[in-house]
């Protein structure tokens, strides 16, 4: 029998507009995207200059887009020359399911617990709304803040779960010292509004 579809009507678990589907993608399914990106991906490290020095991201990152888009973050740039084959099937079904046309994808990867995500908000100019991020392999615990007065909320983001949130909302994937496998997140970005490069 088929799984349920995910009703994605983005109402927040608590009222404040996040909503988690912990079973968006079937196991096998989020296994055999797990493998093909940890495989596939031309995986690179970022480096961000602070106080003079250029520090190494503590995870491996890699974005793909619509042709032509540039999405820059960081103060770095992030050209895109089109979709992964692997994602296309995802974007899809995200349009299908919630409504969610996505134009970039940023994907990171984090080897072991020691890889992490600092606090920060994704409502960079022309980024839409919400963000759409499924987690495939080891479960991590992330950290948002969806009101600025109330203490930080933990989510387990396990493998094939998909987490709807605000952009403006602060979160973190902390570094954790338990012993954790590979894990990797795909986070869709609607981004209206971001001039192409190539026009
Ligand atoms: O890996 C995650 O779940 C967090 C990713 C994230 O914060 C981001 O892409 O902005």
């Amino acid at each position: 029998m088929a799984a349920p579809e995910p009703s994605c009507d983005r109402a927040g678990a608590d009222g404040s507009g996040w909503r988690l589907l912990p079973e968006f993608l079937p196991r096998a399914e989020a296994d055999s995207l797990f493998e093909r990106l940890l495989e596939r991906v031309a995986w690179c490290t970022e480096s961000f200059r602070i106080f003079g020095r250029e520090i190494p991201a503590p995870r491996l990152v890699a974005w793909c887009g619509d042709r032509g888009l540039n999405y820059r973050y960081a103060g770095t740039d992030h050209p895109c020359s089109g979709w992964l084959p692997e994602l296309g099937p995802l974007r899809r079904r995200l349009a299908e399911t919630c409504g969610f046309s996505s134009r970039l994808a940023l994907l990171n990867r984090y080897r072991s617990g020691m890889d992490c995500m600092g606090w920060h908000t994704d409502d960079e100019p022309g980024q839409g709304a919400v963000v759409a991020t499924l987690s495939l392999g080891a479960m991590r615990r992330f950290r948002m803040r969806p009101a600025a007065r109330l203490p930080a909320v933990a989510v387990e983001l396990g493998h094939g779960s998909l987490l709807l949130m605000p952009a403006a909302f602060p979160h973190a994937l902390p570094r954790t010292r338990r012993p954790v496998g590979e894990r990797i997140s795909v986070s869709f970005r609607t981004v209206t509004g971001i001039p192409s490069r190539a026009g």
